[in-house]
């Protein structure tokens, strides 16, 4: 195993212990960004065991009314739609709320948030973030108000929240709806205010990478009653009753397997949320004084689901590129994602869109890191103690890294 300790030692043998240099990996197996929790296998199966005596698998059924229920607990709302997925809830949100033109949504986020404005024939229009944070600028959103504009769709980043307060403001201000895509937030607080009643609605994603999983699942959760009616038509071919079809809509249905699945997550959530807080800790600990590596912390004031450890990577402090760093880690098995990279505005089908500076610079530099029930502290200790010895032998590494590495 490698040594963080440089003294006495030649640069050049620290670096052959490296997996990228020659080593063994610092890890036999992958340790993943988004490794499913998996909570109770037992109580998971005799949920599916339930359902398949009552013979009722999807439509509404017992579970996924019993997830909601949980959901709408744990966001402090009076409404919680199950879906099966968030992607398809962000777009019963913008169909049920009848939006048109255009819709302001933050560049750093995954494509989905993009996406589902564009599905529908809107457009989105990219916001930039704060360069500490990673969330959506309201001051920016408001320069990008015109006249075709119908909403704003913050993020939630990382599990960090969103200025909510101020976007709540300038939607106020300007008559839009304001929506949040709360896929990295459940379970967490803004002012001791759960995420989930703030703006019009708010949609959290239940995939099988984050910390509460369905396998594939969503959820919107309101305090708006007709909205919440309205997507739940939508989220059924617009059925309203037996024979009664009352908007244009689609299958967008949790189903039984998700939900036992969903409901069993939700059973162990102290648990994992537990473990997600001890890994950040020994992170921000294990990470402390490593120049140009800066964590981005989480507020302990409030609630948090510390499902996303992200770091910012200063290459010229680090002396080394965060894509550099990343091809160094997934040497030794330790599979880093560069969430978000590019930002939305560079991809392909946005690509003609200006440039957005803060989200640029962060989408060059943030490093999500292994965490959740599979990654112990032991393996969180092992992972900072890699990145140490990187930054501190950056100057030997660079002399032998070829260039195009980081391009990978
Ligand atoms: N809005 C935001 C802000 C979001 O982050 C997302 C989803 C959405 C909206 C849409 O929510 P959904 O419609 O999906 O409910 C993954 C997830 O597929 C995606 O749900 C998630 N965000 C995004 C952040 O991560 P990819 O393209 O990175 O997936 P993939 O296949 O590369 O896997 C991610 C990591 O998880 C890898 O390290 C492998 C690991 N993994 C994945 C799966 C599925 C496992 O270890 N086991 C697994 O079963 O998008």
């Amino acid at each position: 195993m490698i040594s963080v300790e440089c003294d006495g030692e030649s640069v050049k043998r620290i670096l052959e212990d490296l997996a990228g240099f020659g080593g063994a990996p610092a890890f036999e197996h992958p340790l993943r960004v988004g490794a499913p929790n998996i909570g109770d296998r037992e109580r998971f199966s005799a949920r599916l065991d339930a359902a398949f005596a009552r013979g009722w698998l999807s439509n509404d059924g017992p579970l996924a009314k019993e997830f909601e229920r949980r959901v709408a607990q744990a966001a402090g709302t009076r409404y919680a739609v199950a879906t099966c997925n968030a992607t398809s809830a962000l777009q019963l949100a913008i169909r049920a709320a009848d939006l048109t033109g255009e819709i302001i949504v933050p560049s750093l986020t995954f494509a989905a948030t993009a996406h589902v404005v564009s599905w529908l024939g809107l457009t989105p229009v990219f916001c930039d973030v704060d360069p500490l944070t990673g969330q959506i600028d309201p001051d920016h959103a408001r320069t990008l108000i015109g006249p075709r504009t119908s909403a704003i769709l913050a993020v939630h980043l990382w599990g960090r929240t969103a200025p909510a307060e101020r976007l709540e403001a300038v939607a106020r201000r300007h008559g839009l709806a304001l929506f949040f895509d709360a896929s990295h937030a459940f379970a967490c607080t803004r002012g001791g205010r759960p995420v989930g009643g703030f703006g019009d609605a708010e949609i959290f994603s239940f995939h099988s990478t984050k910390f509460v999983n369905a396998f594939e699942g969503g959820a919107l959760v309101t305090n708006d009653e007709s909205l919440a009616r309205r997507v739940q038509s939508i989220r059924n071919f617009g059925i309203t009753a037996e024979d009664e079809v009352s908007h244009v809509g689609i299958n967008a249905k949790m189903n039984e397997a998700s939900a036992a699945m969903g409901l069993t997550s939700l059973d162990s959530i102290d648990r994992f949320v537990a473990r997600n807080l001890d890994n950040y800790r020994r992170y921000r600990a294990g990470l402390a004084g490593v120049p140009g590596i800066r964590l981005i912390p989480f507020d302990e004031g409030e609630r948090h689901n510390y499902q996303y450890v992200v770091i910012e990577v200063d290459p010229r402090r680090a002396g080394i590129s965060r894509d550099t760093l990343r091809h160094l880690l997934h040497q030794e098995n330790v599979l880093a994602r560069r969430y978000f990279h590019p930002g939305c505005h560079r991809m392909a089908p946005y690509a003609d869109r200006p440039p957005l500076p803060a989200t640029e610079h962060l989408s060059e530099r943030v490093l999500a890191l292994p965490t959740g029930m599979s990654v112990t502290r032991t393996q969180v200790a092992k992972i900072c103690e890699i990145i140490r010895v990187v930054v501190v032998n950056s100057q030997a590494i660079a002399e032998r890294v070829p260039m195009e590495v980081g391009a990978r």
